[in-house]
């Protein structure tokens, strides 16, 4: 079967609307045709500083709300990226096929370094990418599913591993990024232009909030100055951003949503809009809960899927370091 591999960082107490509407739910569609790895990436996340204590809660924060969204530890394996060394031995690789400028042209780090002073950016932070590249292509995924904010890291990664494969022989797959199409970027609801992030959680609706808070986040959402609920992300970013939210969450098109608000205030949307919200996420936070009860048997699901993840990550990194010329060591 083909493979699939995706990551999601355990930094803050809840996953938000974005991460879920771009990715997460992509991930659960995904593992009915694909051979699933799904890791939560605890290397990722100290690229900033992190309290030990801080992330190790939010680590089986991540995983829980990963199990609550739908992933199926018996048909895909779930893991935490620290627990299968191989995703950092595979990265020094690669970082010694990275140019320097090359990995100074990523537009996040571009982005995340500029909103902190100089010697408190990490060089891990500027080497992320190259960790991501290794995240993948040690399974030698097919496909990756994640946000639009990610197209240019995939691009980084199909370009080592044809740069690797070019030198050593063909040892990856080309993975490709699986991005949905509607919802690729899900905007703030404070800042309609700007992504939905939480380094920036001005308009940010998390999974795990009070969902009274959530609704009364979307209630006050940024609209604007006329009165017609119309899909046009250009002249409507924030009303465009509700609908696709709206429509996701419901599986009812765009359109269809349009013609029931035709003549209606944006306050009828958003008041139904914040419902929905509601009723999704009520019943998650209840399975959350439940699987933060049982940590035991939270870590022994991640013990297995970090198992059936080394198997396979060895195999590659075996591979890799005999191409370029390693000492096998006896
Ligand atoms: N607003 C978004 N719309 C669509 N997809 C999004 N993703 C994140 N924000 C949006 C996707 O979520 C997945 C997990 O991303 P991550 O581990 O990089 O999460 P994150 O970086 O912690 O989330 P943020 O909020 O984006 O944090 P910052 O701002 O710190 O980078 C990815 O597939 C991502 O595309």
């Amino acid at each position: 079967r083909p493979r699939v591999l995706s990551g999601i960082q355990p930094t803050a107490d809840s996953f938000h609307l974005g991460n879920y509407l771009g990715a997460l739910r992509e991930w659960v569609t995904l593992q009915r045709e694909f051979d699933a790895f799904y890791c939560v990436v605890d290397l990722h996340a100290i690229t900033v500083a992190q309290d030990p204590a801080e992330l190790r809660r939010r680590t089986r924060v991540s995983a829980a709300q990963l199990l609550a969204l739908g992933i199926d530890p018996d048909r895909s394996a779930l893991f935490v990226q620290s627990h299968v060394p191989e995703h950092a031995q595979l990265s020094w690789v690669l970082e010694c096929l990275t140019g320097f400028g090359e990995a100074g042209r990523m537009t996040q780090f571009k982005d995340k370094s500029t909103r902190q002073d100089a010697d408190h950016v990490s060089v891990g932070l500027f080497t992320y990418p190259i960790l991501q590249a290794a995240d993948i292509l040690v399974y030698q995924a097919n496909a990756v599913p994640v946000g639009e904010d990610q197209r240019q890291h995939l691009e980084l990664t199909r370009n080592l591993a044809q740069r690797f494969n070019a030198r050593f022989g063909s040892t990856f797959t080309l993975p490709e990024p699986k991005i949905p199409q509607e919802t690729a970027k899900i905007f703030d609801l404070q800042d309609p232009t700007a992504k939905m992030s939480k380094s920036v959680p001005a308009g940010v609706v998390e999974l795990m909030e009070d969902p009274k808070r959530s609704a009364k986040k979307i209630r006050s959402a940024v609209t604007d100055n006329e009165r017609e609920i119309r899909y046009d992300p250009e002249a409507k970013a924030g009303v465009s951003n509700l609908l696709v939210i709206y429509s996701a969450l419901t599986g009812r098109a765009v359109s269809e949503l349009e013609a029931e608000y035709a003549g209606r205030g944006y306050g009828d949307l958003k008041k139904d809009l914040g419902e929905v919200v509601v009723e999704f996420v009520t019943p998650f936070q209840d399975q959350v809960r439940g699987y933060l009860d049982d940590p035991a048997e939270l870590d022994k699901i991640l013990g297995k899927g970090a198992e059936k993840a080394r198997s396979v990550a060895a195999e590659t990194l075996r591979s890799v370091y005999d191409r370029i010329g390693f000492l096998p060591s006896m």
